[in-house]
Protein backbone atom coordinates (compact mmCIF):
# COMPACT_ATOMS: atom_id res chain seq x y z
CA UNK A 1 0.00 0.00 0.00
CA UNK A 2 0.96 3.82 -0.84
CA UNK A 3 1.92 5.51 2.15
CA UNK A 4 1.47 9.33 3.15
CA UNK A 5 4.85 10.28 1.82
CA UNK A 6 4.51 8.26 -1.20
CA UNK A 7 0.91 9.96 -1.84
CA UNK A 8 2.45 12.95 -1.37
CA UNK A 9 5.16 12.46 -4.06
CA UNK A 10 3.00 11.68 -6.44
CA UNK A 11 1.39 14.64 -6.21
CA UNK A 12 -1.37 15.01 -7.24
CA UNK A 13 -3.00 15.16 -3.91
CA UNK A 14 -1.53 18.40 -3.73
CA UNK A 15 -3.69 19.42 -7.01
CA UNK A 16 -6.74 18.12 -5.38
CA UNK A 17 -6.56 19.33 -2.17
CA UNK A 18 -5.30 22.62 -3.90
CA UNK A 19 -8.41 22.77 -6.09
CA UNK A 20 -11.41 21.42 -3.97
CA UNK A 21 -12.62 21.94 -0.78
CA UNK A 22 -11.03 19.45 2.17
CA UNK A 23 -14.79 18.54 3.17
CA UNK A 24 -15.42 16.62 -0.47
CA UNK A 25 -11.88 15.19 -0.33
CA UNK A 26 -12.56 13.52 3.39
CA UNK A 27 -16.01 12.34 2.68
CA UNK A 28 -14.98 10.56 -0.36
CA UNK A 29 -12.43 8.90 1.30
CA UNK A 30 -14.39 7.37 4.30
CA UNK A 31 -17.57 6.32 1.78
CA UNK A 32 -16.90 2.38 1.14
CA UNK A 33 -18.33 0.68 -1.91
CA UNK A 34 -20.14 -2.48 -1.56
CA UNK A 35 -17.84 -5.07 -1.65
CA UNK A 36 -18.03 -7.22 -4.84
CA UNK A 37 -15.72 -10.82 -4.40
CA UNK A 38 -13.11 -10.89 -6.86
CA UNK A 39 -14.04 -12.58 -10.59
CA UNK A 40 -17.56 -13.27 -9.92
CA UNK A 41 -19.22 -11.31 -12.64
CA UNK A 42 -18.61 -11.93 -16.31
CA UNK A 43 -17.21 -9.99 -18.62
CA UNK A 44 -19.50 -7.98 -20.67
CA UNK A 45 -18.75 -6.55 -24.37
CA UNK A 46 -20.47 -3.43 -25.44
CA UNK A 47 -22.53 -4.42 -28.76
CA UNK A 48 -21.76 -3.93 -32.10
CA UNK A 49 -23.81 -0.72 -33.44
CA UNK A 50 -25.84 -1.31 -36.65
CA UNK A 51 -26.07 1.27 -39.40
CA UNK A 52 -30.34 2.65 -39.54
CA UNK A 53 -29.14 3.07 -43.32
CA UNK A 54 -25.86 2.87 -45.82
CA UNK A 55 -25.39 4.30 -48.99
CA UNK A 56 -22.64 3.50 -51.73
CA UNK A 57 -19.94 4.96 -49.77
CA UNK A 58 -21.16 5.78 -46.08
CA UNK A 59 -23.05 4.20 -43.07
CA UNK A 60 -25.00 6.05 -40.79
CA UNK A 61 -25.86 6.08 -37.35
CA UNK A 62 -27.80 7.36 -34.46
CA UNK A 63 -26.81 7.58 -31.27
CA UNK A 64 -28.86 9.56 -28.23
CA UNK A 65 -26.78 10.59 -25.05
CA UNK A 66 -28.98 10.24 -22.22
CA UNK A 67 -28.43 9.69 -18.10
CA UNK A 68 -28.97 6.05 -17.53
CA UNK A 69 -29.60 3.87 -14.51
CA UNK A 70 -28.13 0.76 -14.92
CA UNK A 71 -26.31 -2.28 -13.10
CA UNK A 72 -22.53 -1.87 -12.98
CA UNK A 73 -21.97 -3.53 -9.28
CA UNK A 74 -24.14 -6.38 -9.25
CA UNK A 75 -27.65 -6.20 -8.10
CA UNK A 76 -27.29 -2.86 -7.62
CA UNK A 77 -29.14 0.48 -10.02
CA UNK A 78 -25.93 2.74 -10.51
CA UNK A 79 -26.52 6.11 -12.38
CA UNK A 80 -24.66 6.76 -15.38
CA UNK A 81 -24.28 8.45 -18.83
CA UNK A 82 -24.37 6.71 -21.66
CA UNK A 83 -24.50 6.58 -25.21
CA UNK A 84 -27.65 4.80 -26.34
CA UNK A 85 -27.99 2.99 -22.67
CA UNK A 86 -24.71 1.32 -23.18
CA UNK A 87 -21.94 1.61 -20.46
CA UNK A 88 -19.22 1.63 -22.24
CA UNK A 89 -21.11 3.02 -25.40
CA UNK A 90 -21.80 0.78 -28.11
CA UNK A 91 -18.55 -0.73 -30.46
CA UNK A 92 -18.49 1.17 -34.01
CA UNK A 93 -17.03 -0.56 -36.59
CA UNK A 94 -15.76 0.93 -39.71
CA UNK A 95 -13.85 -0.08 -42.49
CA UNK A 96 -11.30 2.22 -44.38
CA UNK A 97 -12.58 4.33 -47.70
CA UNK A 98 -16.54 3.96 -46.34
CA UNK A 99 -16.98 7.46 -44.37
CA UNK A 100 -19.12 6.95 -40.76
CA UNK A 101 -22.24 9.67 -39.75
CA UNK A 102 -23.19 9.51 -36.71
CA UNK A 103 -25.99 12.04 -35.73
CA UNK A 104 -25.76 12.49 -32.51
CA UNK A 105 -29.02 13.28 -30.17
CA UNK A 106 -28.09 15.37 -26.53
CA UNK A 107 -30.42 14.17 -23.90
CA UNK A 108 -28.88 15.87 -21.10
CA UNK A 109 -29.35 19.23 -19.40
CA UNK A 110 -26.45 20.53 -20.67
CA UNK A 111 -23.93 21.22 -23.61
CA UNK A 112 -21.99 17.84 -24.98
CA UNK A 113 -19.80 16.94 -27.82
CA UNK A 114 -18.11 13.98 -29.23
CA UNK A 115 -15.03 13.64 -29.86
CA UNK A 116 -13.65 10.71 -31.85
CA UNK A 117 -9.92 10.23 -30.08
CA UNK A 118 -7.37 9.75 -33.12
CA UNK A 119 -9.29 10.14 -36.18
CA UNK A 120 -7.78 12.30 -39.03
CA UNK A 121 -11.68 14.15 -39.20
CA UNK A 122 -13.12 18.02 -40.51
CA UNK A 123 -12.57 20.17 -37.65
CA UNK A 124 -16.19 20.36 -37.73
CA UNK A 125 -16.58 16.78 -36.66
CA UNK A 126 -13.89 16.55 -34.50
CA UNK A 127 -15.95 17.38 -31.10
CA UNK A 128 -14.17 20.72 -29.67
CA UNK A 129 -14.72 21.52 -26.71
CA UNK A 130 -16.34 24.86 -28.22
CA UNK A 131 -18.15 23.30 -30.46
CA UNK A 132 -21.52 21.96 -28.49
CA UNK A 133 -24.41 19.95 -29.25
CA UNK A 134 -27.23 22.36 -27.47
CA UNK A 135 -29.48 20.15 -24.83
CA UNK A 136 -32.33 18.72 -27.24
CA UNK A 137 -30.58 19.53 -30.17
CA UNK A 138 -28.88 16.52 -32.73
CA UNK A 139 -25.94 17.18 -35.19
CA UNK A 140 -24.13 15.13 -37.33
CA UNK A 141 -20.42 13.71 -37.01
CA UNK A 142 -18.87 12.80 -40.55
CA UNK A 143 -16.08 10.64 -40.32
CA UNK A 144 -14.00 9.92 -43.52
CA UNK A 145 -12.08 7.17 -41.99
CA UNK A 146 -9.40 7.70 -44.90
CA UNK A 147 -6.62 6.20 -42.38
CA UNK A 148 -4.63 3.34 -41.45
CA UNK A 149 -6.54 0.25 -39.58
CA UNK A 150 -6.67 1.52 -35.67
CA UNK A 151 -8.53 1.08 -32.52
CA UNK A 152 -10.09 4.45 -31.90
CA UNK A 153 -12.10 5.59 -29.17
CA UNK A 154 -14.99 8.30 -29.04
CA UNK A 155 -15.58 10.39 -25.62
CA UNK A 156 -17.61 13.55 -24.65
CA UNK A 157 -15.04 16.52 -24.82
CA UNK A 158 -17.68 19.22 -23.30
CA UNK A 159 -15.27 22.43 -21.94
CA UNK A 160 -14.71 21.96 -18.20
CA UNK A 161 -17.24 18.93 -18.26
CA UNK A 162 -15.42 16.23 -20.28
CA UNK A 163 -13.23 14.79 -16.89
CA UNK A 164 -16.47 14.38 -15.34
CA UNK A 165 -18.67 12.96 -18.40
CA UNK A 166 -16.34 10.53 -19.74
CA UNK A 167 -15.70 9.10 -15.77
CA UNK A 168 -19.84 8.53 -15.88
CA UNK A 169 -19.95 6.50 -18.72
CA UNK A 170 -19.23 8.62 -21.83
CA UNK A 171 -16.81 6.69 -23.90
CA UNK A 172 -17.12 3.79 -26.65
CA UNK A 173 -14.69 1.88 -28.69
CA UNK A 174 -14.78 2.63 -32.43
CA UNK A 175 -12.22 0.03 -34.36
CA UNK A 176 -11.40 1.07 -38.32
CA UNK A 177 -10.55 -2.10 -40.19
CA UNK A 178 -8.79 -1.71 -43.31
CA UNK A 179 -8.47 -3.39 -46.45
CA UNK A 180 -4.94 -4.33 -45.49
CA UNK A 181 -5.54 -5.66 -42.51
CA UNK A 182 -7.76 -7.67 -43.51
CA UNK A 183 -5.25 -9.92 -44.92
CA UNK A 184 -3.42 -10.76 -41.85
CA UNK A 185 -4.18 -13.98 -40.23
CA UNK A 186 -5.28 -12.22 -37.34
CA UNK A 187 -8.52 -13.63 -35.08
CA UNK A 188 -11.88 -12.23 -36.17
CA UNK A 189 -15.05 -12.65 -34.66
CA UNK A 190 -15.83 -13.16 -30.96
CA UNK A 191 -11.59 -13.61 -31.01
CA UNK A 192 -11.50 -9.89 -31.16
CA UNK A 193 -12.25 -8.45 -28.56
CA UNK A 194 -12.09 -4.62 -26.96
CA UNK A 195 -10.99 -4.24 -23.93
CA UNK A 196 -12.07 -0.74 -22.21
CA UNK A 197 -10.49 0.05 -18.82
CA UNK A 198 -11.10 2.72 -16.53
CA UNK A 199 -11.03 3.65 -12.65
CA UNK A 200 -14.46 4.41 -10.44
CA UNK A 201 -15.10 5.45 -7.10
CA UNK A 202 -18.13 3.86 -5.89
CA UNK A 203 -19.95 5.05 -2.33
CA UNK A 204 -21.73 2.90 0.13
CA UNK A 205 -24.83 3.02 -2.16
CA UNK A 206 -23.17 1.77 -5.12
CA UNK A 207 -23.12 5.49 -7.12
CA UNK A 208 -20.06 6.65 -8.86
CA UNK A 209 -18.53 9.65 -6.56
CA UNK A 210 -16.71 11.81 -9.21
CA UNK A 211 -13.77 14.11 -7.07
CA UNK A 212 -11.48 15.64 -9.79
CA UNK A 213 -7.80 14.29 -9.64
CA UNK A 214 -8.56 11.89 -6.71
CA UNK A 215 -6.20 9.26 -8.17
CA UNK A 216 -5.48 7.97 -4.81
CA UNK A 217 -9.03 6.86 -4.19
CA UNK A 218 -10.51 5.25 -7.11
CA UNK A 219 -10.15 1.99 -5.49
CA UNK A 220 -11.95 0.19 -8.83
CA UNK A 221 -11.37 -1.11 -12.56
CA UNK A 222 -13.82 -1.75 -14.19
CA UNK A 223 -13.17 -3.97 -17.93
CA UNK A 224 -16.11 -2.79 -20.25
CA UNK A 225 -18.25 -1.49 -17.70
CA UNK A 226 -17.80 -4.30 -14.90
CA UNK A 227 -15.63 -4.83 -11.60
CA UNK A 228 -13.07 -7.23 -11.69
CA UNK A 229 -14.81 -9.79 -13.85
CA UNK A 230 -13.78 -13.25 -15.78
CA UNK A 231 -13.61 -13.53 -19.50
CA UNK A 232 -14.60 -17.49 -20.27
CA UNK A 233 -12.12 -18.44 -23.80
CA UNK A 234 -11.37 -21.07 -26.00
CA UNK A 235 -7.96 -22.24 -26.62
CA UNK A 236 -7.70 -19.85 -29.18
CA UNK A 237 -5.46 -17.29 -30.18
CA UNK A 238 -6.79 -13.49 -29.07
CA UNK A 239 -6.80 -10.24 -30.48
CA UNK A 240 -7.35 -7.93 -27.54
CA UNK A 241 -7.50 -4.06 -27.85
CA UNK A 242 -6.65 -2.91 -24.24
CA UNK A 243 -8.14 1.00 -24.37
CA UNK A 244 -7.60 3.26 -21.14
CA UNK A 245 -10.51 4.88 -20.84
CA UNK A 246 -9.88 6.39 -17.07
CA UNK A 247 -9.12 9.73 -16.51
CA UNK A 248 -6.03 9.32 -14.17
CA UNK A 249 -5.07 5.19 -14.23
CA UNK A 250 -2.07 4.12 -15.52
CA UNK A 251 -1.69 0.50 -16.43
CA UNK A 252 1.37 -1.48 -17.08
CA UNK A 253 -0.55 -4.89 -18.30
CA UNK A 254 1.57 -8.19 -17.47
CA UNK A 255 -0.31 -11.51 -17.46
CA UNK A 256 0.02 -13.97 -14.27
CA UNK A 257 1.83 -16.16 -16.19
CA UNK A 258 4.57 -14.66 -17.08
CA UNK A 259 3.55 -15.58 -19.97
CA UNK A 260 4.31 -12.86 -23.14
CA UNK A 261 2.11 -10.85 -25.74
CA UNK A 262 2.76 -10.22 -28.94
CA UNK A 263 2.15 -6.43 -29.71
CA UNK A 264 0.60 -5.78 -33.20
CA UNK A 265 -0.63 -2.44 -33.20
CA UNK A 266 -0.08 1.00 -30.77
CA UNK A 267 -2.52 3.88 -30.77
CA UNK A 268 -3.32 4.62 -34.35
CA UNK A 269 -2.52 1.79 -36.05
CA UNK A 270 -0.19 -1.66 -36.64
CA UNK A 271 3.04 -1.35 -35.51
CA UNK A 272 5.80 -2.47 -38.50
CA UNK A 273 7.55 -5.19 -36.91
CA UNK A 274 4.71 -6.76 -34.19
CA UNK A 275 6.71 -6.54 -30.93
CA UNK A 276 6.89 -9.33 -28.32
CA UNK A 277 6.13 -7.57 -24.71
CA UNK A 278 6.38 -8.84 -21.23
CA UNK A 279 4.99 -5.68 -19.88
CA UNK A 280 3.04 -2.52 -21.38
CA UNK A 281 2.31 0.40 -20.38
CA UNK A 282 -1.04 1.89 -21.28
CA UNK A 283 -2.09 5.43 -19.93
CA UNK A 284 -5.27 7.46 -20.43
CA UNK A 285 -6.34 7.56 -23.89
CA UNK A 286 -3.36 5.28 -24.70
CA UNK A 287 -3.97 2.01 -26.78
CA UNK A 288 -2.43 -1.28 -27.46
CA UNK A 289 -3.13 -4.41 -29.80
CA UNK A 290 -1.91 -7.71 -28.51
CA UNK A 291 -2.21 -11.14 -29.53
CA UNK A 292 -2.57 -13.43 -26.77
CA UNK A 293 -2.44 -17.07 -27.07
CA UNK A 294 -4.57 -19.39 -24.96
CA UNK A 295 -4.26 -22.68 -27.99
CA UNK A 296 -1.70 -24.30 -25.70
CA UNK A 297 -2.96 -23.99 -22.24
CA UNK A 298 -4.41 -26.63 -20.28
CA UNK A 299 -8.34 -26.26 -19.80
CA UNK A 300 -9.36 -24.71 -16.83
CA UNK A 301 -6.52 -22.76 -16.39
CA UNK A 302 -7.10 -19.40 -14.63
CA UNK A 303 -4.93 -16.16 -15.82
CA UNK A 304 -5.17 -12.89 -14.46
CA UNK A 305 -4.66 -9.69 -16.62
CA UNK A 306 -2.46 -7.73 -13.78
CA UNK A 307 -1.57 -3.87 -13.64
CA UNK A 308 1.58 -4.41 -12.16
CA UNK A 309 2.03 -0.16 -11.41
CA UNK A 310 -1.52 -0.48 -9.67
CA UNK A 311 -1.11 1.86 -6.38
CA UNK A 312 -3.04 -0.88 -4.59
CA UNK A 313 -3.26 -4.30 -4.17
CA UNK A 314 -6.99 -4.78 -5.13
CA UNK A 315 -6.42 -2.90 -8.49
CA UNK A 316 -3.73 -5.41 -9.10
CA UNK A 317 -5.53 -8.18 -11.06
CA UNK A 318 -7.68 -6.39 -13.45
CA UNK A 319 -9.77 -9.30 -15.23
CA UNK A 320 -9.33 -13.51 -15.00
CA UNK A 321 -9.19 -15.24 -18.17
CA UNK A 322 -10.58 -19.11 -18.02
CA UNK A 323 -9.63 -21.30 -20.00
CA UNK A 324 -12.07 -23.32 -21.38
CA UNK A 325 -11.56 -27.13 -23.45
CA UNK A 326 -13.16 -25.72 -26.55
CA UNK A 327 -10.91 -25.54 -29.47
CA UNK A 328 -7.74 -27.97 -29.48
CA UNK A 329 -4.32 -26.96 -30.59
CA UNK A 330 -3.78 -25.95 -34.07
CA UNK A 331 -1.05 -25.11 -36.16
CA UNK A 332 -0.21 -21.14 -35.23
CA UNK A 333 -0.98 -19.48 -38.17
CA UNK A 334 1.47 -16.64 -36.54
CA UNK A 335 4.41 -17.27 -34.86
CA UNK A 336 4.21 -15.88 -31.91
CA UNK A 337 5.80 -16.70 -28.27
CA UNK A 338 4.75 -20.28 -26.92
CA UNK A 339 2.88 -20.47 -23.77
CA UNK A 340 4.54 -23.24 -22.60
CA UNK A 341 7.61 -21.58 -21.60
CA UNK A 342 10.81 -23.00 -23.19
CA UNK A 343 10.25 -23.44 -26.86
CA UNK A 344 9.75 -19.37 -27.82
CA UNK A 345 9.59 -18.75 -31.54
CA UNK A 346 11.33 -16.07 -32.48
CA UNK A 347 9.43 -13.46 -34.25
CA UNK A 348 11.00 -11.82 -37.08
CA UNK A 349 10.20 -9.17 -39.78
CA UNK A 350 8.33 -10.50 -42.56
CA UNK A 351 6.93 -13.40 -40.87
CA UNK A 352 3.87 -11.64 -40.91
CA UNK A 353 3.10 -11.20 -44.95
CA UNK A 354 1.43 -8.35 -46.14
CA UNK A 355 2.24 -5.98 -43.06
CA UNK A 356 2.02 -2.61 -43.63
CA UNK A 357 5.74 -0.53 -43.81
CA UNK A 358 4.02 2.71 -42.09
CA UNK A 359 6.73 3.61 -40.30
CA UNK A 360 8.12 6.27 -43.16
CA UNK A 361 9.14 9.81 -42.07
CA UNK A 362 6.55 12.47 -44.23
CA UNK A 363 8.16 15.87 -44.73
CA UNK A 364 10.83 18.03 -43.90
CA UNK A 365 10.67 19.60 -40.64
CA UNK A 366 9.95 23.10 -40.55
CA UNK A 367 9.55 24.64 -37.33
CA UNK A 368 10.33 23.39 -33.56
CA UNK A 369 8.03 24.44 -30.64
CA UNK A 370 8.39 23.50 -27.03
CA UNK A 371 5.77 23.31 -24.46
CA UNK A 372 5.74 22.99 -20.91
CA UNK A 373 3.34 21.50 -18.58
CA UNK A 374 2.79 21.16 -14.90
CA UNK A 375 1.19 22.37 -12.21
CA UNK A 376 0.97 26.18 -11.32
CA UNK A 377 0.21 25.86 -7.39
CA UNK A 378 -0.24 29.87 -7.36
CA UNK A 379 -2.94 29.43 -9.92
CA UNK A 380 -4.24 25.57 -8.83
CA UNK A 381 -4.41 25.11 -12.72
CA UNK A 382 -2.78 22.69 -14.57
CA UNK A 383 -0.76 24.79 -17.34
CA UNK A 384 1.02 24.44 -20.88
CA UNK A 385 3.48 27.04 -21.11
CA UNK A 386 2.05 29.01 -18.07
CA UNK A 387 -0.93 29.16 -19.45
CA UNK A 388 -4.32 27.56 -18.93
CA UNK A 389 -7.15 26.61 -21.59
CA UNK A 390 -8.11 30.06 -23.42
CA UNK A 391 -10.92 29.43 -26.47
CA UNK A 392 -9.56 32.59 -28.01
CA UNK A 393 -6.18 31.99 -28.00
CA UNK A 394 -4.36 29.69 -30.88
CA UNK A 395 -1.31 28.60 -29.29
CA UNK A 396 0.12 26.67 -32.71
CA UNK A 397 -0.62 28.47 -36.21
CA UNK A 398 0.48 25.41 -38.60
CA UNK A 399 0.78 26.08 -42.64
CA UNK A 400 -0.91 23.09 -44.34
CA UNK A 401 1.50 20.21 -45.29
CA UNK A 402 4.04 21.14 -42.92
CA UNK A 403 5.84 18.94 -40.53
CA UNK A 404 6.64 20.43 -37.00
CA UNK A 405 8.92 18.88 -34.09
CA UNK A 406 7.29 19.63 -30.72
CA UNK A 407 9.42 19.31 -27.90
CA UNK A 408 7.11 18.35 -24.64
CA UNK A 409 8.35 18.34 -21.14
CA UNK A 410 6.73 17.83 -17.91
CA UNK A 411 8.13 20.35 -15.74
CA UNK A 412 6.18 18.51 -12.58
CA UNK A 413 9.45 16.51 -11.60
CA UNK A 414 9.45 18.05 -8.04
CA UNK A 415 5.45 17.02 -7.24
CA UNK A 416 5.89 13.95 -9.21
CA UNK A 417 3.63 14.41 -11.35
CA UNK A 418 2.78 12.75 -14.49
CA UNK A 419 1.20 14.12 -17.72
CA UNK A 420 0.40 12.83 -21.16
CA UNK A 421 0.26 15.04 -24.40
CA UNK A 422 -2.36 14.37 -26.70
CA UNK A 423 -2.73 15.71 -30.27
CA UNK A 424 -6.23 15.65 -32.39
CA UNK A 425 -6.14 15.08 -35.96
CA UNK A 426 -3.01 13.53 -36.61
CA UNK A 427 -0.78 10.77 -36.17
CA UNK A 428 2.67 11.82 -34.85
CA UNK A 429 6.26 10.15 -34.03
CA UNK A 430 7.73 10.09 -30.69
CA UNK A 431 11.30 11.36 -31.78
CA UNK A 432 13.44 10.83 -28.36
CA UNK A 433 12.61 11.06 -24.56
CA UNK A 434 14.94 12.79 -22.92
CA UNK A 435 17.61 12.57 -25.50
CA UNK A 436 17.45 8.62 -26.09
CA UNK A 437 15.49 7.22 -28.86
CA UNK A 438 11.72 5.54 -28.28
CA UNK A 439 11.59 2.06 -28.96
CA UNK A 440 9.54 1.62 -32.16
CA UNK A 441 6.94 0.09 -30.21
CA UNK A 442 6.05 3.30 -28.04
CA UNK A 443 7.19 5.92 -31.51
CA UNK A 444 4.71 5.27 -34.05
CA UNK A 445 1.58 5.76 -34.72
CA UNK A 446 1.02 7.73 -31.52
CA UNK A 447 -1.29 9.95 -30.38
CA UNK A 448 -1.19 10.38 -26.75
CA UNK A 449 2.18 10.60 -25.47
CA UNK A 450 3.39 9.68 -21.96
CA UNK A 451 5.52 11.84 -19.77
CA UNK A 452 7.02 11.00 -16.50
CA UNK A 453 7.82 13.42 -14.04
CA UNK A 454 11.07 15.47 -15.66
CA UNK A 455 10.70 14.11 -19.13
CA UNK A 456 11.21 15.89 -22.52
CA UNK A 457 10.04 14.03 -25.18
CA UNK A 458 10.27 15.41 -28.81
CA UNK A 459 7.43 14.39 -31.50
CA UNK A 460 6.93 14.84 -35.00
CA UNK A 461 3.89 15.69 -36.83
CA UNK A 462 2.81 16.21 -40.51
CA UNK A 463 -0.43 18.19 -40.93
CA UNK A 464 -1.30 17.95 -44.34
CA UNK A 465 -5.13 16.62 -43.68
CA UNK A 466 -7.55 19.39 -42.69
CA UNK A 467 -7.47 22.47 -41.72
CA UNK A 468 -8.96 24.24 -38.91
CA UNK A 469 -8.85 24.68 -35.02
CA UNK A 470 -7.96 21.68 -33.11
CA UNK A 471 -7.14 20.93 -29.29
CA UNK A 472 -4.22 19.29 -27.72
CA UNK A 473 -4.17 18.48 -24.05
CA UNK A 474 -2.89 15.69 -21.32
CA UNK A 475 -5.14 13.07 -21.21
CA UNK A 476 -5.58 13.01 -17.78
CA UNK A 477 -8.46 14.29 -18.36
CA UNK A 478 -9.09 15.91 -15.04
CA UNK A 479 -5.85 17.78 -15.59
CA UNK A 480 -7.33 18.81 -18.63
CA UNK A 481 -10.58 20.04 -17.02
CA UNK A 482 -8.31 22.40 -14.80
CA UNK A 483 -7.06 23.53 -17.78
CA UNK A 484 -3.81 21.40 -19.12
CA UNK A 485 -5.27 22.35 -23.00
CA UNK A 486 -4.15 24.28 -25.58
CA UNK A 487 -5.18 24.90 -29.32
CA UNK A 488 -2.93 24.27 -32.94
CA UNK A 489 -4.51 26.28 -36.23
CA UNK A 490 -4.07 24.32 -39.39
CA UNK A 491 -3.84 27.30 -41.73
CA UNK A 492 -3.59 27.62 -46.24
CA UNK A 493 -0.42 27.47 -47.39
CA UNK A 494 0.18 30.98 -48.52
CU1 LIG B 1 -1.52 16.09 -16.90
Amino acid sequence: MLNRRDAIKLGSVVGAALVFPTKQLASAFSDDPPGVPPFSVPLSIPPVLKPTRSTADADFYDMRIAETELEVLPGIRTKTLTFNGSFPGPTLRARRGRAVVVRQFNGLSGPATVHLHGADVPASSDGHPMDPIAPGQSREYRYPNDQRAATLWYHDHTHHFEGERVYRGLSGAYLLSDPVDELLPLPTGEFDVPLMLRDAKFDSKGQLVFVPDDFLNRPTVLVNGRPQPYFEVKRKLYRLRLINGSNLEMFKFRLSTGAPFLQIASDGGFLRVPAVRQEIDVWPAERAEVLVDFRSVPPGTAIALQNVAALSENKRDILQFRVGDGGSWAKPEIAIPSWSGGGRVPLVRGQVPGWPANNALRGRVTRTRRFVLRLDLAKGQFVINDQGFDPDRVDATIEHGSTEIWEIVNDDAALGIQHTLHLHLVQFRVLDRNGKPEPAHDSYPKDTVRLFPGDVVRIQATFDSHLGRYPFHCHFLDHATHSMMGQFEVVPKR
